[in-house]
């Protein structure tokens, strides 16, 4: 894939003159990307085809991705650098005339997906490739990913995200793997000859599933795998089936926009047909692929693999039984053997709202075929279950009850592997959660940190750190991740103490540069920055946050010398569009950043700042910019966490409650090395179970935290009346559901010690660099030969 930097400038005016039939000098920046784009495809293009072509002619097992969301980010330097060919290419673009970086920012990052979920997603893909596994992306295309969030009068707006207004230079339309998926209908049993019941289902509505691929590079070793997105079309030949604009409209929704609000029962259709849609497609286009390889049926298991990442894609369970019993023709045992031994599951949260459940009706209505698979799937279990675990706790883990379907269960009973994504996590799974699927099948649980690829979140987003790391202790950390720890020897060298200092003040000039550009606002890099960068939940309590500066604000107001640190608190988070709580709590931040921004007693010695639109682009600026990174969910909350991975490998510090896998960075790095605060998990576990939690005592008795949470109702706050009200309410009048007052306290004392070690530069830089030096073991590298090697047997290329 390597080229030279004179073949390089020839070929790029080449593409481009080809492309757009003028110069690249008086092309736009868009243009230039797109050409740029075009080019790099081109180039890594017989490697993909190659790649693919191996795997087949090897028989090579493979595993399939199944998730609802990808955030990939932008996509040409990552390409670039994992093709080797970055500075190599940076170099041509600057002889042309021609900034690498600007080009790279005409790239619309996809959002398609809603936060770490979706991004644990993309940071596998690559590190999938990076490790050399056979494996594959399947997704959706959505149309719009998910909105663009702008703040009017401190109000989260949305608005549509057309990410494809431009062409996509990455995707490759495959007419020829289109399927049908199909929707509704009648079912009915006839017998053969033989005595087998034959399944006719027929009048469905059928839409045709187009597949989109994305090829994903692999670090420097030219595997390059496929992202397999699909886009729901009418099918070729059947337009007079949809000649209304409504039923044409009808299929264009399916795959129209990422998440659409589930909070009516119209939304929540359309979730599950999306859902329906892209399973089907991925399981037809997969078994599609092992008739090819004209094998025993029984050997599907060791040749494929199918991850479903959160119960989004279950419904590829019931898909691949369907396919194998009534296409296929085999036995009910030998698909259920099958489909167990190949599907395997993630389950990404506890908590309890975020458990997919579907009406029962709306199943058998929409996809009746499924819908009889999953009853007897059910029925099964429950006649072999219960009797031997009693009947009580076999109908606890039923698939069906009360009218709904329980996709949770449904993934478990039909995977062989349960994983949860930090040991926290899983333990909570096992003893709580999941307790009484553990009693059933203990072997199936198990537990998968997350990761995150440093590749995208070290190498790309922070030049300066990595340029300092490979002069400091070499470059083999970029092939190796654990092999960063060489840099704890430096820990009391001041010199590389300084250079870490002299970088991270440049990320944050970055930073301040882009908070004067787009937001008119004026920082000092000087300042700490404290960044809680996350989706806007009231479990993640971001609320908290905002308490301590409200804290701060009140000390610095009445006695303007007090001996704080200068601080930078960003914020970056979306709402759920119908989550009105959240949508409170963006309000309130924003009124809050009005109100002492332009305080002059405050005299900047707080400032906040919300960025509108968080998105992976924005991280990549916030996260090398870093100091403190808030990690403060409610322990027992947070399964994982991701973002805590990516800003302790950019030298952040961490603020943080014993939840998620804060628990595992905190044995990494030391207690010398985090700031650690708040009840742990089983404290939490303890006052659910006695229900002593009293958060009006806490008010009534803690005079300083109740000053603060008077400053929501008594006006100081402007244009926060409603909002103040409620919020105040739900905190003091509701009880506090995630236990901010009784954390209070102590994050108020951790927020003090880190003004302390901030205070002291050599200490702080140490810490930073401690950091950084542990961060290796969370590379999703790991995480994802972990997977390999445990869940989906497959080995990595040689
Ligand atoms: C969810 C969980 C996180 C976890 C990610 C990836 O992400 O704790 O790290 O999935 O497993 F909540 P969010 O969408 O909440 O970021």
């Amino acid at each position: 894939m390597a080229f030279d930097v004179q073949e390089f400038k020839k070929e790029y005016q080449k593409t481009f003159e080809e492309l757009f039939a003028y110069g690249y000098e008086d092309g736009s920046k868009t243009e230039q990307f797109i050409a740029l784009g075009d080019l790099v495809r081109g180039r890594y293009s017989e490697d993909w085809i190659q790649t693919i072509t191996a795997y087949n002619k090897k028989q090579e097992k493979q595993v399939y991705y199944f998730s609802m969301e990808f955030l990939p980010g932008r996509m040409l330097k990552s390409n670039l650098l994992n093709m080797g060919i970055l500075d190599c290419v940076k170099q041509g673009m600057e002889e042309l005339g021609l900034d690498l970086d600007e080009v790279a920012r005409a790239e619309v990052d996809p959002a398609l997906g809603n936060g770490g979920l979706g991004r644990l997603a993309s940071c596998f893909m690559d590190s999938i490739a990076s490790t050399g596994l056979a494996g594959n992306g399947n997704g959706i295309r959505y149309r719009y990913g998910l909105f663009k969030q702008k703040f009017i009068n401190g109000y989260q707006i949305e608005l549509p995200e057309n990410w494809l207004r431009n062409r996509n230079v990455w995707e490759v339309r495959k007419e020829n793997k289109a399927v049908i998926v199909r929707f509704g209908g009648d079912v009915s049993f006839t017998q053969d000859e033989d005595g087998r019941l034959r399944v006719n289902h027929v009048n469905t509505r059928d839409i045709l599933a187009v597949p989109y691929d994305t090829a994903q590079v692999g670090y420097k070793n030219g595997i390059v795998n496929n992202l397999r997105l699909w886009s729901a079309e009418i099918p070729y030949g059947d337009e007079a089936r949809f000649s209304t604009e409504q039923q044409r409209e009808e299929v264009k929704r399916i795959t129209e926009v990422l998440y659409p609000d589930d909070s009516n029962y119209e939304g929540r259709l359309l979730r599950v047909q999306q859902e329906y849609f892209f399973s089907s497609a991925g399981v037809q286009s997969i078994v599609r692929y092992f008739k090819r390889l004209k094998l025993d049926w029984s050997l599907f298991p060791d040749k494929i693999a199918i991850h479903i990442n959160d119960t989004h894609p279950t419904l590829a369970i019931p898909e691949l039984m369907r396919i194998l019993l009534d296409e296929e023709g085999l036995t009910w045992d030998q698909a259920w053997e099958i489909t167990k031994k190949t599907v395997s599951y993630t389950n990404h949260t506890i908590l309890q709202e975020a458990m997919e459940r579907w009406p029962e009706t709306m199943i058998q209505d929409l996809l009746p075929r499924i819908y009889q698979i999953i009853q007897e799937i059910n029925r099964r279990h429950i006649d072999k279950k219960a009797p031997l675990y009693g009947e009580d706790l076999t109908m606890r883990t039923a698939i069906i009850a009360n009218g709904q379907i329980k996709m949770a269960n449904l993934a478990i009973i039909g995977s062989h592997s349960v994983n949860g994504v930090a040991k926290l996590h899983t333990d909570i799974l096992v003893a709580d959660t999941l307790h009484d699927f553990y009693v059933m099948y203990p072997q199936k649980f198990n537990n998968k940190t997350n990761g995150i690829t440093q590749r995208r979140w070290v190498q790309i987003a922070n030049e300066n750190l990595t340029a300092m790391l490979d002069e400091t202790i070499g470059t083999d950390w970029k092939s190796d991740p654990e092999d960063i720890k060489i840099l704890k020897a430096h820990r009391d060298n001041k010199e590389v103490l300084d250079k870490l200092e002299q970088v991270k003040l440049a990320n944050k000039r970055r930073f301040a540069e882009y908070a004067r550009k787009e937001m008119n606002l004026e920082i000092d890099p000087n300042a700490l920055f404290d960044v809680q960068i996350k989706r806007l939940h009231a479990y993640k309590r971001q609320l908290l946050n905002v308490l301590h500066i409200l804290d701060r604000y009140l000390q610095l107001k009445d006695d303007p010398k007090v001996n704080l640190q200068k601080r930078v608190f960003i914020f970056g988070a979306k709402a759920a569009p119908s989550y009105y709580y959240a949508k409170q709590i963006i309000k309130l931040i924003n009124a809050i950043a009005d109100l002492i921004n332009n305080d002059p007693a405050i005299n900047d010695k707080i400032k906040i700042v919300f960025v509108e639109n968080y998105g992976v682009s924005l991280a990549e600026l916030i996260i090398p910019a870093a100091d403190i990174s808030e990690q403060i969910s409610l322990a027992g909350k947070e399964a994982s966490g991701t973002s805590n991975m990516k800003l302790m490998s950019n030298g952040a510090v961490t603020m943080a409650t014993l939840d998620g896998a804060n628990v595992e960075i905190r044995d990494n790095v030391g207690d010398e090395n985090i700031f650690i605060f708040g009840l742990k998990s089983e404290e939490v576990q303890e006052y659910y179970r006695n229900g002593v939690y009293n958060s009006r005592d806490i008010y009534d008795k803690n005079p300083r935290l109740k000053r603060v949470l008077n400053l929501l109702i008594d006006g100081t706050i402007p244009g926060v009346e409603a909002e103040g009200r409620d919020i105040f309410d739900s905190l003091v009048m509701y009880n506090d559901e995630y236990f901010l007052l009784k954390d209070f306290d102590s994050y108020i004392r951790a927020q003090y010690e880190a003004d302390t070690a901030f205070s002291d530069r050599d200490r702080w830089n140490r810490m930073a660099l401690m950091n950084i030096a542990s961060s290796g073991p969370f590379s999703s590298d790991y995480t994802i030969l972990r997977y390999a090697d445990e869940i989906w047997k497959i080995k990595p290329q040689s």
